[in-house]
């Protein structure tokens, strides 16, 4: 039977922050509550996929299971804005991540009956060291990029939880095929509530897991990163191009999140 990871609310913002650096990751409970759960899961159905923006919809026909992903879904309906810099969420984004961090993707993403299990990954792994220079507690490597997984649904093992393995960041290394464990500390399910937040750095081993529920997922994503980390925002090369109408609408701390900055090194 698969583990519940420890899903443990912390006291203060510094706490928090020590989570991130001793877990890889940290709970927030209960940030959305039952309404604003059902407008962003309905604001999610609405969205369609543009192809040339890499999003994803899936026939399930065709496919065995139905996909959806939509691509900065703040640039696409402006319901999706406020989840740049939700309460809470963006004080621990900006502590780890620096005051000038931006969002580089917002991923809406519906994952229906059939999804397959993935294996277990890391999102990036910036630096790769020895196991006994990570081993030494003097070495911290910076936080360089984060996502903050906003669970829409009740989470069962059948509607495929992700699974973490917490402390894993201090691997040093991505996990190598068929390894479930790092330390002896085995991969375990995040099993939250519908509006619970879970924040995790992008060394940390991770993986989505199969759907078997005869639901659909529903999840967003949000990525933070250190402002010298590029923004993932397709199409590239000048054909993304922001709405006019939600740029008017956002506050000066959402438009430096989606990147508009004061000048910095290289500029
Ligand atoms: O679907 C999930 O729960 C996690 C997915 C994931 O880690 C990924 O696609 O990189
Ligand atoms: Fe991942």
């Amino acid at each position: 039977m698969a583990t519940a990871l420890p899903l443990v609310a912390r006291d203060d913002l510094a706490d928090y922050v020590r989570a991130m650096e001793e877990d890889g990751y940290a709970y927030f409970p209960g940030v959305l509550d039952t309404d604003e759960i059902a407008a962003l899961r309905e604001a999610m159905d609405k969205l369609t996929a543009i192809e040339e923006s890499y999003d994803r919809h899936t026939d399930p026909a065709q496919h065995g299971f139905m996909n959806k992903s939509i691509n900065n879904a703040f640039n696409r309906d402006s319901h999706f804005v406020q989840y740049l810099d939700r309460p809470e969420i963006i004080d621990l984004i900006e502590a780890v991540h620096g005051a000038d961090c931006h969002c580089i993707g917002m991923t809406a993403w519906m994952t229906g009956h059939g999804r397959p299990e993935q294996t277990l990954h890391a999102d990036w792994q910036p630096l790769t060291l020895p196991a006994e220079v990570m081993e030494n507690p003097e070495v911290k490597i910076p936080i360089f990029i984060t996502t903050a997984h906003y669970y829409l649904d009740d989470l069962s093992e059948e509607l495929g939880p992700t699974k973490f393995v917490p402390g894993s960041h201090r691997a040093g290394r991505r996990p190598r095929e068929g390894e479930t464990s790092f330390k002896g500390v085995e991969e375990q399910s995040i099993m939250c509530r519908a509006g619970d937040c879970v924040v995790f750095r992008c060394e940390v081993w991770h993986r989505g897991t199969a759907n078997t529920s005869g639901r659909t997922r529903y999840l967003l994503q949000v990525h933070y990163a250190q402002r010298i980390i590029t923004q993932k925002y397709p199409p590239y090369l000048n054909k993304f191009q922001f709405d006019e109408k939600i740029l008017a609408q956002a506050t000066p701390r959402q438009l430096r999140l989606m990147g508009d900055h004061v000048p910095s090194n290289y500029d």
